[in-house]
């Protein structure tokens, strides 16, 4: 049922507000002006609603940014950063009016978009539109999670919020709808979304493109939702966040009739005030027309700065408040007061890793896909702030844990998540939950599905932040699902991005300790690459390297007979690492001196110093390189004594075994190459 309420009380602020919602309004004007570029519109319209929330209801300490007990609020809108940025400067953040003076200029805080890390009070990096509702539905989950794990009768030390303001564009984007729809079956009731309904986008009216009912739709998701007609009505938005927040049972949307560009003569409710400065003169018309000084530029009345910094007062004694709680919550349950502790500055306990399994041949074969489930039961066991699952591929990507419970509405004490099918979402969900704190998320899908999360995947590595994918069905290997369902670019798609650790193991073995690296990553999202099909485990007896050797990225799994510089050097990754061994013993046995070199990840090797890269890789060493993916990675390496057995095209339907003999994945075929590499090197002697 829509319980959709219209809110509506006075029309005008009272004088305060008013000079305050318009000190907001003018920094976010003259900062674009003087940039020479950005977006006024949104800020001019939403200053009002972003003023009633900050001033009103959002809990938050300018002098402590990190307390971990704050509101949570995302600027979704990300391209109307320079209303965020007002609000930091006037409330009291750590960014002074010279950092505003530099908007969009190179080394400032106040970049072109809000970037984690950069600007102290931005909680995400935003301007992918959609993104940053779908964090704050990752934050609101990490909220009720954390709760749950922490909070004690009489002892509430995780009890916040997160807001998110919306605009047409993250509405319109499909994660809006994924993200909304699991927010709403989640009964994520501290969760609230301002939408700043303006009914303008870049193209012109939201007529053009965008005409369902946006209040009917989250209200069938199962959100609360109301409308709020005259965004200046400060007393109806406050009204409406009142409401929203005695809403315990399901997320909220209010809706706020908001004006692009308000007060500008020639440009408001036009697609004009979106993207660039109003110019010189209609920022004179515009700050005339309502009664603000022209010059100077950056113009914060003393009252309203004095009003907008009762922030620090109010944010330091909630902080105190929170802290006094805490101490006594410290005292009567101090083992727990730690683990909270420990969880937000996401340390690990000591011995995390003590009962991590070592596979033996026996074993096997084993797919690393088994591998990973097993090696999560462990972790999971020991740390329970892993929390995680997959998009509906739970029984193939074995991301759920034996008796850990379902994450639901029913049951929020629980471990394995349903994402539904919704990869998108789910991984900017992770995102959220990572940058909210206290968690270790991580997510699974076949790794073809990968392409639907590259987005949140970009800014969890742009972000650092602690993010572990399980992507499996990892090659053509994977067999009848065919073509669609075979990956063959994702590999070196992901690697490509910039901070994303991407580690294919080659057996159990290789997967403990790939797993290992990724709890242990404590910055930076990590893909492990896992197969679908049996493999052989190597032995740890038999290659000691194993636990040593991964984290370096790529290490010697059997070197040439002689011990001495090798003819040929077989480099492979994942399920071919085993094609690899068998292609050596045969080329030995022909009198070649050759080499495995098993190359979990090329972005960790990337990162050794030259003369261990030198001494796995010899210079001018013919490599031939085996991957069940394209080439275009290793062909980096190129040069007369490179080759790459490697996939340029689409798979095919047919069982796994078949499509990689087919596409040359065979002994004879690595042989046949290795010799092809040696008689070309020969050739050119
Ligand atoms: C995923 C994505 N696609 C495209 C853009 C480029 N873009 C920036 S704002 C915007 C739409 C603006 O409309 P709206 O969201 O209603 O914001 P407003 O006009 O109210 O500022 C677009 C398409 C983007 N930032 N993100």
């Amino acid at each position: 049922m829509t319980s959709s309420a219209t809110l509506s009380t006075t029309i005008a602020p009272p004088a305060l507000d008013e000079l305050c919602i318009n000190t907001l309004r003018f920094l976010a004007v003259d900062m674009v002006q003087k940039a020479n570029s950005g977006h006024p519109g949104l800020p001019m319209g939403s200053a009002s609603m972003a003023y009633t929330l900050w001033d009103r209801t959002l809990k938050f300490n300018p002098h402590d940014p990190d307390w971990p007990d704050r509101d949570r609020f995302v600027l979704s809108a990300g391209h109307g950063c320079a209303l965020l940025y007002a609000l930091l400067h006037v409330t009291g953040f750590d960014l002074p009016i010279e950092e505003l003076k530099r908007f969009r200029q190179w080394g400032s805080r106040t970049p072109g978009h809000p970037e984690y890390g950069k600007t102290a009070g931005v909680e995400a990096t935003t301007g992918p539109l959609g993104q940053g509702l779908a964090n704050g539905v990752g934050m609101a989950i990490a909220e009720v999670a954390l709760a749950t794990r922490f909070n004690r009768s009489g002892h509430r030390i995780v009890d916040h919020y997160t807001y998110v303001l919306v605009s047409d564009g993250d509405l319109e984007e499909g994660i809006s709808s994924e993200a909304g729809s699991d927010a709403g079956h989640m009964h994520l009731g501290k969760l609230i979304v301002l939408y700043a309904d303006n009914h303008i986008t870049i193209e012109g009216s939201t007529e053009l493109s965008f005409t369902e009912d946006r209040i009917a739709r989250f209200a069938a998701f199962g959100w609360h939702v109301q409308r709020v007609e005259r965004s200046n009505d400060v007393e109806a938005v406050a009204l409406a966040l009142e409401n929203a927040r005695a809403e315990t049972e399901r997320p909220s949307l209010i809706a706020v009739r908001t004006h692009i560009g308000f007060g500008s003569p020639h440009k408001q409710d036009t697609a004009a005030a979106h993207g660039e400065p109003l110019g010189v003169e209609e920022v004179r018309l515009t700050k005339e027309g309502m009664g603000w000084p022209v010059e100077p530029a950056f113009h914060i009345p003393e009252e309203a700065l004095e009003h907008f910094r009762k922030a620090v007062a109010r944010g330091e004694s909630a902080q105190l408040e929170w802290e006094s709680h805490f101490k006594a919550f410290a005292r009567e349950f101090p083992r727990l007061a730690a683990e909270f502790s420990g969880v937000i500055a996401r340390q690990l306990p000591k011995d995390w890793d003590a009962d991590l399994p070592t596979f033996g041949t026996a074993d096997g074969p084993m797919a690393t896909r088994i591998a990973s489930g097993k090696t999560i039961a462990v972790l999971g066991s020991r740390l329970p702030e892993m929390m995680g699952g997959s998009a509906d591929l739970n029984p193939s990507t074995h991301t759920n844990r034996e008796g850990a419970g379902n994450f639901e509405p029913e049951n929020s004490s629980g471990h394995n998540m349903h994402f539904g099918i919704r990869e998108h979402a789910m991984s900017a969900i992770l995102n959220g939950m990572a940058l909210h704190r206290g968690l270790i998320p991580y997510g699974g899908t076949f790794l073809v599905f990968s392409d639907y999360m590259r987005p949140p995947m970009r800014l969890a590595a742009m972000n650092a932040l602690p993010v572990i994918y399980v992507f499996t069905h990892d090659s053509i290997g994977m067999g009848e699902d065919g073509p669609t369902h075979q990956p063959v670019e994702q590999l070196v798609g992901l690697r490509s991005i910039p901070g994303m650790v991407v580690l294919r193991p080659a057996d159990a073995n290789e997967t403990v300790a790939a797993w290992r690296i990724a709890i242990g990553r404590k910055k930076g999202p990590v893909a492990l690459i896992l197969t679908r099909q049996g493999l052989p485990v190597l032995s740890i007896d038999k290659y000691p390297g194993i636990p040593s050797g991964v984290p370096l990225g790529a290490y010697t799994l059997a070197d040439s007979p002689a011990g001495t510089k090798p003819d040929i050097v077989l480099v492979a990754t994942g399920s071919e690492v085993h094609l690899a061994l068998e292609g050596r013993d045969r080329l030995v046995a022909e009198g070649v001196q050759a080499r495995v070199v098993s190359i979990p990840s090329t972005n960790l090797f990337a990162l050794q110093p030259d003369d261990y890269r030198e001494k796995i890789l010899p210079t001018g060493t013919p490599l031939l390189v085996i991957e069940a993916g394209a080439t275009l990675g290793w062909r980096s390496y190129i040069g007369p004594q490179i080759d790459v057995i490697g996939v340029d095209t689409f798979g095919a339907s047919a069982p796994g075994a078949v499509v990689m003999e087919h596409y040359g994945f065979t002994v004879d075929n690595v042989c046949k190459q290795a010799h092809v590499v040696l008689d070309r090197l020969k050739a050119k002697a």
